[in-house]
């Protein structure tokens, strides 16, 4: 499977009002929703989330940060939706994004960075089981 995808809206674009102004872009980046919510991290899903930074210096300042306040995951589906996510979303340090990418326009630095975007195929699946159960990804992905 080459054709999906996990955003995240991370909590300061949810306190930021920005969800509807980024799902747009989404959606006008050819996108489809196939399965939303807006929940809020644990401090546990979010240190399983990003179990592979956990040795990270940043590590505890991203988990502080994710679990600030609500999220947005979004299952995403497209042709080549990874790699085109990570486009539409820009590179992880804002000041080194491209112009017109979400973090670009929307992200205040390296750790408040908005979205995110899986960064493999393996890791899409893995990430979307973390945010939906089977039942309501089987409602959204018919065999
Ligand atoms: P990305 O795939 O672009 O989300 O980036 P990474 O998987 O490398 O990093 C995941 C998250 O860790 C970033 F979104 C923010 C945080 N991070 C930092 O806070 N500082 C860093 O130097 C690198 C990442």
């Amino acid at each position: 499977m080459n054709n999906r995808t996990l955003a995240i809206i991370k909590p300061d674009g949810v306190r930021k009002n920005l969800v509807g102004q980024i799902i747009r872009m989404i959606t006008d980046s050819g996108f489809k929703i196939k399965a939303v919510k807006m929940t809020r991290l644990t401090k546990d899903s979010a240190s399983g989330f990003y179990e592979i930074h956990k040795e990270r210096n940043f590590f505890n300042d991203l988990i502080q940060y994710m679990t600030s306040g609500p999220v947005v995951p979004i299952a995403l589906e497209k042709e080549n939706a990874v790699e085109d996510f990570r486009k539409l979303i820009g590179a992880t340090d804002p000041a080194k994004a491209a112009e017109g990418t979400i973090r670009k326009l929307f992200a205040k630095d390296i750790t408040e960075n908005v979205i995110h975007g899986s960064d493999s195929d393996a890791n899409a699946a893995i990430e979307i089981s973390h945010f939906f159960s089977r039942k309501e990804l089987l409602e959204n992905y018919p065999e």
